[in-house]
């Protein structure tokens, strides 16, 4: 590696640095579980952490290291940690910055089982939680208690697509001593940088946009200080969440088009936003790109584009919901998201069903709403299938 900071196209080619004596022009595959050591000597400075040796794959291993180095350069962070998926990566940072007693503020509206694994398994545990609009920053002040030591906001927020000002939580957070966890996966790095607004970690589901091609589940989590490393390095490592190495091999070859997928993406999503928003069928449209977005203005600046996610209300409700859902013949019905391939799916029944009916209702989950991620095929094929799905309804 040069000594020179590459830009970020550059560092998403080349950004983990890795060399070897055959200069392989892509990170191998290191499958295997452990590592031998040259001598009794060689693993006591392994153990020691005097040799940046490897010792046991859950550790860590120089296929995973190189897609860490990568995306903790990518986010402008001191490192990374690599986790089996995004809940890995969630449940990771949850027991490294909780224990019995301490309080957790999340954004209302995130990933369905980022707040349930809260509310029905860390809650067993006396970890106490409160969920509100993070929108509002008034709403953030009036849940903190004495005992909150973490701040988790989703932004833009699955499935809402809701924008949190990121620089007024870390404002908050450091105010009131709090740890600012952002999970970026909407974004990706190339599209927002929680860690320079302020934020302590971040959090990706790699399975999502990093990856992109929709054959892998995968997580990360990076840490602004070295000093938050090594508190959620030994978490991850004895919790067991790590990743595979094949799977980072996997995560390093999506990761190198990331920002030509995604420029594609939400130039697609931009104009099938557009294209909703004038549909009759359509109540409402929610995508940052769009003036109507409540947070267009926030979006703006902090984020460098709009991404390829899209959410709308459908007037018919429910019902509209699953004919729509049923006569897409282009984007395919399926959760997950930030792949190639236009995915369709309906919260209230799929990746939300979890959360109750009060808390969809409260975080603006209606039975109407769709979600919509945006995949880089031809934006005509993608309006045309809408379009006389839509007809449908
Ligand atoms: N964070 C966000 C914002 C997510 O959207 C997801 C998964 C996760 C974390 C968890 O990541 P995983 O363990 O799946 O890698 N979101 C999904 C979704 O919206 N549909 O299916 C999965």
């Amino acid at each position: 590696m040069s000594e020179k900071k590459l830009r970020f196209n550059s560092t998403l080619i080349h950004g983990s640095g890795y060399k070897d004596k055959l200069l392989s022009a892509n990170v191998p595959i290191y499958q295997t579980s452990t590592f031998a050591f040259g001598s009794a000597e060689d693993g006591e400075k392994c153990f020691l952490g005097e040799s940046d040796g490897y010792i046991y794959t859950r550790l860590g291993n120089p296929t995973i290291k190189a897609l860490e180095t990568t995306v903790a350069r990518l986010e402008n962070g001191f490192g990374a940690v690599a986790t089996a998926s995004g809940m890995a990566a969630v449940n990771t940072v949850y027991m490294a910055l909780l224990e019995k007693g301490a309080h957790m503020i999340g954004t209302q509206a995130v990933y369905g089982p980022s707040r349930s694994v809260m509310e029905e398994q860390w809650k067993r545990f006396g970890v106490e939680s409160t969920w509100v609009d993070t929108t509002e920053i008034e709403n953030i002040k009036k849940a903190i208690k004495p005992n909150t030591k973490v701040l988790y906001i989703e932004t833009p927020a699955n499935p809402t697509i809701a924008v949190t000002d990121l620089r007024a939580c870390s404002e908050i957070a450091s105010q009131h001593n709090l740890y600012l966890v952002v999970d970026n996966t909407f974004c990706s790095p190339y599209l927002q940088n929680p860690l320079d607004f302020g934020a302590d970690v971040v959090i990706h589901s790699m399975t999502k946009f990093i990856n992109g091609h929709a054959d892998i589940v995968a997580g990360m989590i990076v840490t602004k200080t070295e000093e938050m490393y090594r508190k959620i390095r030994p978490v991850m490592v004895n919790l067991g969440g790590n990743m595979d190495p094949h799977q980072a091999y996997l995560v390093l070859r999506g990761l190198k088009t990331l920002a030509i997928r995604i420029d594609k993406a939400q130039e697609n999503a931009m104009k099938i936003a557009e294209y909703l928003e004038k549909n009759p069928k359509v109540q409402w449209v929610k995508y940052p790109g769009l003036k109507s977005h409540p947070q267009y203005e926030l979006a703006k600046k902090q984020m460098r584009g709009p991404g390829a996610m899209i959410s709308f209300e459908l007037k018919g409700g429910f019902e509209a919901g699953k004919i729509l859902m049923n006569n897409v013949k282009l984007a395919l019905l399926a959760v997950s998201l930030g792949g190639v391939e236009s995915l369709i799916e309906h919260p209230a029944s799929m990746t939300h069903s979890k959360v109750s009916k009060e808390a969809k209702l409260e975080a603006g989950i209606t039975d109407g709403l769709v979600r919509f991620s945006t995949g880089i095929e031809d934006v005509n094929d993608i309006i045309e299938d809408l379009e006389q799905s839509l007809s449908k309804i």
